[in-house]
């Protein structure tokens, strides 16, 4: 029987490319030359006009602000040679990271080989009140740590403040008395797994560093120099998250003209922000907030074009586990019952590649979720045709 299939220059298809008719070469060449499109919005006359004259045919169309043009990545790399570090040279340059990987990185004495697989951040809480599993005494907070190491985390992150929507504050000694001890047990108990710390204060940023975490998760998105100051020091890797407002008032009608658009440029200016501060951009990782300051379909929106926070280059964490929209698309199912719903989520974040970390409560669920996800991703063994 003849068949024709429809032909993407995914990975799985590189090797049959080669046995059916390219040389390695000529598939590298194809796939630089290989043309796409992209939105293009936030233009002005000028780079507008500049726009028009660059693309030539690529030209799609566009209106007001946005436009539509047709890339490759040569043509891309022509364009960035022509225009520098403007801020149109930029935008286009940043389609280059598209599809990449960001570099592998060690952390606590683990390697995190981006793109080889989705790693878990299992979450400790220390608070009395935390939307899912509040409640935990210093204790309890180890021995939940030491079960999700067993259980297969990759990272520990302890948070001593709630950050649910209408939480009130915790003040900077209450925090360091719930997450100091915690990070300095787990430090000698699962000496493998590299800590995180869950705050937003310098203060408490600093004193976890010291106690042994390596990375800093913070919700309010590096707004704070103090904080900066406390990466750039110490050198320890942070995680700039977006949240709209405060936690106090973050759910009281959230807005947006467009949210894509506005966590793209919040977190490009948290990492812009932290690297004119001294702190290198090999070490920030970024996180559309999930659930902060955001609707069911704000939530699920920017998790349907996850993939555009590649552009940024950094490694993407992302925290679905158990949250309120998974409760709303569940029939009102309270946090205790969305673990099938929060591994669910996992799965088909994962098998599109835009997620390099997941944070979750139930870290073997999400394993087990994830282990089939990032297998079918990665398949390739087609038979003899395919095969390398
Ligand atoms: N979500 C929560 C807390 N910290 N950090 C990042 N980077 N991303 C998230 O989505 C995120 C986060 C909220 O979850 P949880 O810790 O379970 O709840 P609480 O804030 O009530 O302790």
């Amino acid at each position: 029987m003849i068949w024709a299939r429809p032909l993407c220059l995914t990975d799985s298809a590189v090797s049959m490319w080669v046995r059916s008719s390219l040389t390695p070469e000529g598939v590298g060449l194809l796939r630089s030359g290989l043309e796409t499109h992209a939105l293009v919005t936030g233009l002005e006359e000028d780079s507008r006009e500049l726009l028009v004259e660059l693309v030539g045919a690529g030209w799609v169309g566009g209106s007001g602000d946005a436009a539509v043009i047709r890339y490759s990545r040569l043509s891309v790399e022509a364009w960035v040679a022509r225009l520098g570090t403007s801020g149109l040279g930029v935008a286009l340059g940043r389609l280059l990271h598209v599809g990449v990987n960001p570099q592998p990185v060690a952390l606590g004495g683990a390697r995190f080989d981006w793109g080889s697989r989705t790693y878990v951040m299992g979450i400790v809480n220390a608070t009395p009140d935390s939307f899912s599993d509040g409640g935990r005494d210093t204790e309890a907070a180890i021995a939940h740590g030491v079960a999700l190491a067993e259980a297969g985390a990759d990272l520990l992150d302890v948070g001593g403040e709630s950050t649910r929507p209408g939480a009130a504050a915790v003040s900077e000694e209450e925090e360091l008395r719930r997450v100091v001890p915690v990070i300095e047990a787990l430090r000698l108990q699962v000496p493998g797994v590299p800590l995180s710390v869950d705050t937003r204060k310098a203060k408490v940023a600093r004193a976890a560093v010291k106690a042994g975490a390596v990375l800093v998760n913070d919700v309010s998105g590096l707004r704070d120099d103090a904080m900066l100051d406390v990466l750039a020091e110490t050198g320890a890797f942070a995680c700039a998250m977006h949240m709209l407002g405060t936690p106090e008032v973050m759910q009281a009608e959230p807005r947006y003209d467009d949210v894509g658009t506005e966590v793209l440029d919040a977190l490009e200016g948290a990492l812009r922000r932290a690297e004119a501060r001294g702190v290198l951009r090999s070490r920030l990782w970024v996180d559309p907030g999930i659930g902060f300051g955001k609707t069911v379909a704000h939530n699920l929106f920017l998790l349907e074009r996850l993939g555009d926070l590649r552009l940024l280059g950094a490694p993407v964490l992302v925290g679905v586990s158990r949250k309120a929209f998974l409760g709303a698309l569940t029939g009102g199912k309270p946090a205790a019952q969305r673990v099938v719903a929060s591994a669910a989520a996992a799965a088909v974040l994962a098998s599109t590649g835009a997620v390099d970390v997941l944070r979750v409560h139930d870290v073997a669920e999400t394993r087990d979720a994830l282990a089939v996800a990032d297998a079918i991703r990665l398949a390739r063994d087609g038979g003899a045709r395919f095969r390398t």
